[in-house]
């Protein structure tokens, strides 16, 4: 699906602001052609949660709406309108001057819409029903249950199954974006890269929709804007020489500008930046650009104070530059696709993305304590009690779809943390990992991220990923406080990994401690300033030491907001900075660590 973007032929109109909020009471039904029947406002793009100052909002589950009006100028009327929501958490229902248009369900992906038939010449109504509610067949997972008050009236709760507030509303922008009749409706950017000969032939598919063009031109154009190939067609071949890779924290965006004309004038334009790139995995080593690469940097979220899950631009700069000062180099979008704007960024600032889908959740009894794998006869349900398996393969198909073209991503985490101990778990993930190979135009690697409990001999699923991806908190749920024997387990079970996979990278995807800024211990207790600064630097000393291991993301780059539990003060304090971005003292230790390992080569 293309960004949408101003150019000759295209006009994008913004629907951010403030619209009116109202949860739904279910009590009487709500008439999407009639104004709201509420004076209270949100501000788009943002969750709803943090907005409010009344704790029955923040805590709503179930049924809320959205309300604005909007009028397109006469002069883009006969244009293609299509409406586009970057996304909508958790599902929507969408409808003009009182008709739906569009429905759409999963919370972190975008979806659009061609609206002419609907509008009115002016003050269109635009009507958002959403829904927060999260299930047994929905990802991320939610334990969903239905209660009745005295007056009979619904009480709907969701448990999440994941460690993350569920911010809920209209996170990221809206948008109407004009086209032409005929348009182009999709590019399919795969360069194949000669690096022997510092050449590449990029592989461009375009789609159209509409009225036929005569003719497809297609050109890339360096940063310069200087043009450096041409080809004509729907698929076409376009061959770069003295190619300018696009490389970790040293970005080169091609443009591949695409024309489509009638009668031999240009109709409809659109521009895409892409990278120039390899990446592969092989003989234990993770390769960008046939260089072994090490991956410096963190588990994320998309968490900020007031904007919740809404897109804060300001934050994601603000994050990739404290990063890139720490002298790191990637991320995971943990644990749901972020957003366009991220993306975008992360292509122009060369920082490395493992781009995972909201599979989060996907397991039925957890507890920390791993020792129940391996008590004989262990048996767990998730496999037959889960119903995600449809929503799992729509994820793969969105994530990808939006996704496919941006160089900064290099791997796609299929799950975290789900099953994959339990009976069922290769027949449920062997499919998804097919799906998301075949529809990955550039082939990248794939993999999903294991919990404590899938050891080399528990996981049932470990053959499918590329890499292998682990969570680990060896000193903190297990072992609280003793470095001695987690620096041990640590070691032993990196060491089991290596000897059953000898040809597979291995990685940690999360592993942190908890820890109160301004908290001291002269004992390095937990929670302390200290004990997070040991922890890591006991983690560091074991990863050198494994020579497959290619790289370490920590849990969390920042505080972020969570449900309510006895764990959690005001949410996960594993970051490395506090939720509004201050460093805790472990950021100099990291910062001196990772300053010091080249993105490349680390490991031999
Ligand atoms: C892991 C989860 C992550 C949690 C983390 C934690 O993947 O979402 O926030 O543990 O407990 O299990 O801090």
């Amino acid at each position: 699906m293309l960004y949408p973007i101003n150019t000759m032929s295209r006009t994008v109109i913004d629907l951010n602001g403030v619209w009116k909020f109202m949860i739904d009471p279910e009590t009487t039904p709500i008439d999407p052609g009639k104004s709201l029947p509420t004076d209270d406002v949100m501000a788009v793009p943002a969750s709803f949660n943090d907005q409010t100052a009344e704790a029955k909002i923040r805590n709503h589950t179930g049924y809320f709406w959205y309300q604005r009006q909007f009028t397109v100028a006469n002069s883009l009327r006969s244009q293609r309108l299509v409406l586009r929501f970057g996304s909508a958490t958790h599902e929507a229902w969408v409808y003009i001057n009182g008709k739906e248009v569009t429905h759409h369900k999963g919370g972190f992906t975008p979806f659009e819409v061609e609206i002419n038939d609907y509008l009115k010449d002016e003050n269109n109504l635009l009507t958002v029903k959403l829904s927060n509610i999260l299930d047994y067949s929905t990802i991320p997972v939610g334990n969903y249950s239905e209660t009745k008050d005295a007056g009979g009236h619904i009480i709907r709760k969701v448990d999440e199954n994941f460690d993350f507030f569920n911010y809920a509303g209209l996170n990221r922008p809206i948008k109407i974006y004009s086209t032409p009749q005929a348009h182009i409706d999709d590019l399919v950017v795969a360069p194949a890269v000669d690096l022997a000969n510092n050449s590449a032939n990029v592989h461009l598919t375009v789609q159209t929709g509409g009225e036929q063009f005569d003719e497809i031109r297609a050109t890339v154009l360096d940063e310069d804007g200087n043009q450096v190939a041409e080809a004509q067609g729907l698929s076409e071949q376009l061959p770069i020489k003295n190619i300018h890779l696009w490389q970790p924290l040293k970005a080169y965006l091609y443009t591949a500008k695409v024309e489509g004309l009638i009668n031999g004038k240009v109709v409809d334009v659109y521009e895409e930046p892409f990278g120039v790139r390899t990446v592969e995995v092989k003989q234990g080593k993770f390769l960008i650009n046939g260089q072994p690469f090490y991956f410096k940097g963190f588990g994320k979220h998309e968490d900020t104070y007031v904007n919740g899950k809404g897109l804060n631009e300001a934050y994601n700069v603000l994050d990739l530059n404290l990063m890139k000062k720490m002298g790191a180099n990637s991320f995971r979008t943990s644990h749901y696709p972020y957003s366009d704007e991220m993306m975008r960024l992360c292509d122009r600032e060369g920082i490395v993305v493992i781009d995972e889908t909201p599979a989060v959740g996907l397991m039925v009894s957890f507890t920390f304590d791993n020792s129940e794998i391996s008590k004989p006869g262990y048996q767990d349900d998730t496999w037959k009690d889960l119903k995600t398996g449809e929503a799992h393969r729509q994820a793969i198909h969105e994530i990808i779809d939006r996704d496919k073209n941006h160089a900064c991503v290099v791997m796609w985490s299929i799950a975290n943390e789900a099953a994959n101990y339990s009976k069922g778990a290769h027949e449920y993930f062997e499919p998804l990992f097919k799906l998301a190979r075949q529809l990955d135009p550039q082939k990248r690697p794939l993999t999903y991220i294991d919990l404590v409990w899938s050891n080399p001999e528990s996981d049932k699923s470990s053959d499918l990923p590329d890499v292998i991806c682990l969570n680990r908190y060896y000193g903190w749920y297990l072992d609280t406080g003793d470095l001695a024997i987690s620096e041990k387990k640590t070691r032993d079970e990196l060491k089991q990994w290596q000897a059953k996979y000898p040809d597979k990278p291995i990685m940690y995807t999360e592993y942190g401690a908890d820890t109160i800024p301004g908290l001291h211990s002269a004992y390095d207790e937990p929670w302390s300033e200290e004990f997070q600064e040991d922890y890591y630097r006991m983690n560091s000393k074991v990863f050198d030491e494994i020579p497959n291991f290619v790289g370490e993301q920590l849990w969390n780059f920042a505080d972020f907001q969570t449900k309510y539990g006895i764990q959690r003060v005001q949410g996960n304090k594993k970051g490395v900075f506090t939720r509004s971005r201050e460093p805790k003292s472990v950021v100099r230790y990291l910062s001196k660590r990772w300053n010091s390992i080249p993105n490349f080569g680390y490991k031999k």
